[in-house]
């Protein structure tokens, strides 16, 4: 593959025409925003290029497309990432430096889209890497939002929410496609049409129509080989319907009304958690990047295969669906082969359901979506009779003869109580339902889905989650890349299994101190960052121990933090206690409408607001709260990450993906057995981990049994019944006041997330843990396991899996 620039020369030349079209400026008077953006624009412009001619090729061959929906993609910074992946980062940081320009200046200037929660929608960006790596005709289909998630800002110690305006200096990376526009209607009336063979048709008519325009992002993936493309679509009125009446009549309010509602349905993303669901706005923005992502396949496909062929739609197309919120898609497929391709009912069910597949990323009920039926049948009047009859046939052909066969169709149905159950139509429509890791995977099939199971065993498998070695590794950790590759080659950004062959170096000292050298490099680099954001000097001596994720209540920031509390309660207790000297690092976003968690962030500040400014000992303890968190500072904190808090309560978390980043950079998991936690530690070896804690069955007994946290609050005075009371005695009120919310949620709830309950068990690993710090040699070793064992967690291998076993691409 010749590169897209052979000589620093040839990338100057190209680099200075874009310049001068893209600003109008040459190199020296452009400003280094102006300079990124030009840079951006001509890795784009080749990639563009790129696609287009393999497009037209892959059109006529009978390779199968992916296609991937999902509402959240997580990018991060792109160039960095392309750089590499095109494999000319050397020549352009070269070339840029014969001009004077830093490369690290213009990736500075790079924003971060916040198109996603957190893992879920960088899992999904992690797959359009991988996929392009592997050679995958994959596509990512998603929603351009007008916002993302709110940047957060911490003032007073609490979580303030800003307008998180990405779109402000322009995109480089995406290109507007307005001839591929899809016309995509809300409400209106549904028409039956008589055949003239007897049977009927229908359409819809009247209603809104919306405009959906997509802006294509081009994915480049690893040696520049494959270039596919991530579809954002973006609301727009249709022109035909602003009101020039109103607007020569003055009523300008009313002219723009409807371009506003139309709008709106783009205009921002919505918190995955927090009772954010039932919001009429959000079905709408699932419909229509779930309506414009299934015509615009259909046109391709027609485009490339005419429509005659829908009999070899499922083999040449797979549509995956990222959690329930492109649930419609099925359904959708469903109403274009019918309604606008004349199949009927049996042949267009069959396509659908050997083309569609669902990933399940949550067991949390509270998360599993519904709609109220009225809402959605006046919205979607067509889409919901199709549901309706999707749900009449399974409830009519489902079994009989087994026990209790009206729970189970009462548990597994679409359509119940009023409501339109979103993860059973998925499940219902796709031939593969996968969990993300393996224990998720068995408590789908025991618990959450398991009257499917029953039924349908054979659509169950599991998909242990993965994550990019090149942007988690190669440009997150420059220096321990360049160890790496000194000594194994550079393979492992291709295929991170050879990472196993570090394992070799288990007895080499100079490599294992090697690694601290490293380490201690990107812990030097996170302390100026932490240093600038928050205002905290943390010591590079200490052990940098970190929490880095969405708040949640499952997630148990609160644990960690009562930890901190605890350890400070404990030095002031006795002076004579000195605990490893350690920087407790914390950093996440809370749901805006989320109280509880976003108490704990405050909390959390408030401990450290006391802790830092307490010099009988902050020598020896301090904590941090990054702010805003974001892929960008995410590659910051995890290559100086040594202790990788990973503390769900058993169960609840589906897989976890810091867990995976933080393991590839040499962090020791401190972690239930929860998740891929499980993976982890079976992987680089139980005794290269520290696992506490309730288990999952233990969890489950105890929830069920008689577990009573004042119980255990009592019997603990001193230690975590110390900690409850703290919340509210004024201890750590002095920046915002105390916590009174926190402990009514935590006690009155008794525990519900068993934090009083593996208190103990996760204060002593911790202690255990850190003593092990002192020997750096057996500390080395760990970290060398995990960073040598980290490769079965690459998203390449994952991608591979969901290739053979769903896809069949
Ligand atoms: C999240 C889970 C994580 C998991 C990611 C990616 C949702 C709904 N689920 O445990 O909580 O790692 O999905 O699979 O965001």
């Amino acid at each position: 593959m010749p590169k897209i620039f052979a000589t620093a020369d040839e990338f100057k030349r190209d680099y200075r025409t874009m310049l001068m079209a893209e600003v109008g400026k040459d190199i020296d008077d452009a400003k280094n925003a102006e300079r990124y953006r030009a840079l951006a624009k001509l890795i784009a412009s080749r990639a563009n290029r790129q696609f287009a001619e393999s497009d037209s090729e892959n059109g006529r061959s009978d390779k199968k497309k992916v296609y991937y929906f999902s509402l959240e993609f997580l990018m991060g910074p792109l160039l960095d990432n392309y750089l590499l992946n095109y494999g000319v980062r050397d020549i352009v940081e070269q070339g840029l430096a014969e001009m004077g320009i830093e490369l690290d200046d213009l990736l500075a200037e790079e924003g971060d889209p916040g198109l996603g929660n957190g893992g879920l929608g960088r899992l999904a960006a992690c797959f359009l890497d991988s996929m392009a790596a592997e050679g995958i005709l994959g596509f990512g289909n998603g929603m351009r939002y007008r916002y993302g998630l709110f940047k957060q800002e911490i003032r007073d110690g609490r979580q303030v929410e800003v307008t998180d305006n990405w779109l402000a200096k322009g995109y480089p990376w995406e290109t507007r496609h307005p001839e591929s526009r899809v016309h995509v209607r809300f409400g209106g009336d549904v028409v039956r049409h008589g055949n003239e063979d007897g049977t009927f048709s229908f359409s819809v008519e009247g209603g809104d129509l919306i405009e959906a325009i997509p802006y294509d992002v081009p994915i480049i993936g690893y040696n520049g080989k494959t270039v596919n493309r991530l579809r954002l679509w973006s609301a727009e009125p249709a022109s035909a319907d602003f009101d020039l009446d109103a607007f020569n009549a003055g009523d300008y309010a009313k002219a723009n009304k409807f371009r506003t509602d139309a709008e709106a349905i783009s205009e921002i993303l919505y918190p995955n958690d927090a009772g954010e669901h039932g919001r009429i706005l959000r079905l709408k923005q699932e419909y229509l990047f779930v309506a414009a992502g299934i015509a615009s396949i259909l046109r391709t496909f027609k485009n490339d295969y005419g429509t005659s062929s829908w009999d070899r739609f499922p083999d040449l197309v797979a549509i995956h669906t990222n959690d329930t919120h492109p649930a419609m898609c099925g359904a959708e497929l469903m109403r274009l082969l019918m309604d606008e391709e004349g199949l009927d009912w049996d042949t267009a069910w069959d396509i659908v359901t050997r083309s569609v597949s669902y990933t399940n990323h949550t067991v949390l009920p509270e998360a599993l979506e519904k709609w109220p039926i009225d809402t959605f049948r006046r919205l979607l009047p067509r889409v919901y009779m199709i549901i309706d009859e999707i749900n009449r046939r399974f409830m009519e052909s489902f079994p009989r003869d087994v026990d209790n066969w009206q729970d189970k169709l009462r548990n597994t149905a679409i359509l119940w109580d009023g409501q339109v159950r979103m993860a059973n139509l998925s499940v219902i429509c796709s031939h593969s339902v996968n969990g993300v890791a393996q224990l998720h995977t068995e408590i789908l099939k025991r618990d959450t889905l398991h009257d499917f199971y029953e039924l349908t065993p054979e659509k169950f498998n599991n998909k242990t989650n993965g994550i990019s070695p090149r942007r988690f590794l190669g440009n997150a950790n420059p220096s321990l890349s360049r160890l790496i590759t000194s000594k194994i080659g550079d393979g492992w950004l291709k295929d991170a299994s050879e990472l196993k062959r570090l394992e070799s170096y288990i007895d080499d000292n100079e490599f294992l101190d090697a690694l601290t050298a490293s380490k201690r490099e990107n812990k030097v680099r996170l302390a100026e960052y932490v240093k600038k954001t928050c205002g905290v000097e943390l010591d590079v001596d200490s052990i940098f121990d970190v929490q880095v994720k969405r708040f949640h209540a499952y997630k148990r920031q609160l644990l960690n933090i009562f930890k901190v509390m605890h350890i400070y309660n404990r030095m002031l207790a006795d002076p004579s206690y000195k605990p490893h000297k350690t920087s407790f690092i914390f950093s996440g976003k809370a749901a805006s409408a989320y109280t509880f968690a976003k108490e704990v962030i405050r909390l959390i500040n408030s401990v450290a607001d006391v802790i830092n400014n307490d010099e009988r000992v902050n020598e020896y303890i301090k904590v941090a709260f990054i702010p805003n968190f974001a892929v960008s500072n995410a590659q910051l904190i995890y290559p100086a990450t040594e202790i990788s808090e990973q503390i769900s309560t058993a169960g609840k978390e589906a897989s976890g993906t810091s867990n995976m980043k933080l393991m590839m950079n040499g962090a020791i998991t401190l972690g239930t057995l929860d998740g891929a936690n499980i993976e982890i530690a079976e992987l680089a070896g139980l005794e290269n981990e520290k696992i506490f804690g309730l288990k999952e069955s233990e969890v489950e007994a105890l929830r069920h049994g008689n577990y009573f946290a004042w119980d255990v609050y009592n019997a603990d005075r001193d230690s975590v019944g110390r900690c409850v009371d703290e919340l509210v005695d004024g201890t750590f009120a002095r920046l915002s006041g105390n916590f009174e919310s926190i402990q009514a949620e935590l006690m009155n709830n008794n525990d519900y997330d068993f934090v009083l309950a593996d208190f103990a068990s996760y204060v002593q690993a911790w202690e255990e843990l850190t003593e092990v710090y002192d020997d750096q040699r057996t500390w080395q070793r760990m970290a060398l396991m995990n960073i040598a064992n980290s490769g079965h967690f690459s998203s390449d291998r994952t991608i591979r899996e969901y290739r053979d076993e769903i896809w069949k691409a």
